[in-house]
């Protein structure tokens, strides 16, 4: 008979600390020892990352660049250099290859490395990971991350427990009690508002949910509810999905000046249509199923509104663009974004759906 450990995977989830500006620091030593940020210069853009200096201030990814200045006014905002983020992170990845071909990128810098069956550093997934570590460490100057678990959801998880430059084992028998505590919001796809509509169902912890039911969980997120379910036992049957491939193509701006003339909007639209309709052509090979048109208002709140098509055609993203438009309530326009879905491959080494329980 098998004995469980037997059939566990091994799994690595390495995330590059405050990556865009651990670069910057690297590249320019004067950037070293003071707090920074990555993103554009405008008054209206919105951070990137930071370094860890300037997260002591409250400084956050996503924060407009006017409230990290408030918060931290010695903040030197740098412009990002993405072509040396996207050289960097191939880098990473090359040093990855030394030790697996299993690798899922979820960004230019996380990915997930099934390790289950390498062979390197006697098949200890702790060693593999403290070396992977100092592999970019000493070749590449900067510091990284990791979680080291069962499966991907333990593992991501992990890797943020010992952030910055260190890592954290969830062996198969920590599993119960490592989940028990863990805070819902943490859970990948439970963003704030899901977070407080759980909250205000009495749900804070994964004790809780597994107290509860599927049926219960329902009612409250839907169908995320079995997924939910499974996780607050720290259980995650997805594999690696090592062939990633696009699901829809984006493109989007954020205004100079809000807008709140709906011809203003469409010749922002007009122009993103035709950025689009260039990137499209890389992927000539895709079969398009959506459009949509995504909208963020001045207050920060965004809406969406999507339509089953097969093809990039601009009256339809028009009419989106109207549709979206008739929520606006007085509010004006920060942000448009146009995207396009296409039709997944049935690929052989899709997740297996396993049914628990
Ligand atoms: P993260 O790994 O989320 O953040 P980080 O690496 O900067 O910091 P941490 O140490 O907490 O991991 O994102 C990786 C990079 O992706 C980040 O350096 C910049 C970019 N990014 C954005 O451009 N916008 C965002 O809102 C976020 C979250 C990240
Ligand atoms: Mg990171």
């Amino acid at each position: 008979m098998f004995e469980a450990s037997h059939l566990q995977k091994k799994i690595i989830h390495i995330d590059m600390d405050c990556f865009y500006a651990a670069v910057e620091m690297r590249d320019n030593p004067e950037l070293r020892n003071v707090p920074i940020a990555v993103g554009g210069n405008g008054p209206r853009s919105v951070l990137c990352t930071c370094n860890y200096k300037a997260r002591e201030f409250g400084v956050r990814s996503a924060m407009p660049n006017s409230r990290a200045k408030a918060l931290c006014p010695e903040l030197v905002i740098v412009n990002g250099r993405m072509a040396v983020y996207q050289q960097v992170s191939q880098q990473i990845r090359a040093i990855f290859l030394r030790y697996t071909d299993l690798i899922e990128p979820l960004s230019l810098d996380e990915a997930y490395l099934d390790v289950t069956d390498s062979l390197m550093c006697f098949g200890s997934a702790t060693l593999i990971a403290e070396q992977i570590r100092r592999d970019i460490y000493h070749e590449l100057n900067l510091t990284a991350s990791a979680g080291i678990a069962p499966n991907k959801f333990l593992a991501k998880i992990a890797s943020d427990e010992n952030k910055p430059n260190g890592q954290c084992v969830v062996t198969p028998d920590d599993v119960s009690a490592f989940v028990a505590e863990l805070p819902l919001k943490k859970i990948p796809g439970i963003g704030p508002k899901t977070s407080e509509k759980l909250k205000a169902s009495g749900f804070e912890s994964c004790a809780d949910v597994r107290a509860s039911s599927v049926a219960k969980l329902h009612s409250i997120v839907g169908k995320f509810a079995s997924s939910l379910y499974q996780r607050s036992f720290g259980i995650d049957h997805r594999a690696l999905e090592t062939k990633r491939e696009r699901k829809s193509l984006a493109i989007e701006t954020t205004m100079a000046e809000d807008m709140d003339s709906i011809e203003q909007c469409q010749l922002v639209l007009l122009n993103l249509f035709n950025k689009l309709k260039l990137r499209l052509e890389k992927h000539h090979d895709r079969e398009i199923n959506k459009q949509t048109v995504k909208i963020k208002f001045a207050d920060f709140q965004q809406t969406t509104v999507d339509i089953q098509s097969s093809a990039c055609l601009e009256e339809v993203f028009i009419r989106l663009l109207e549709k979206a438009m008739t929520r606006a309530n007085n509010r004006k326009v920060r942000l448009i974004g146009l995207s396009l879905g296409f039709v997944e491959h049935k690929a052989d080494e899709k997740q297996s759906q396993l049914t628990l329980f």
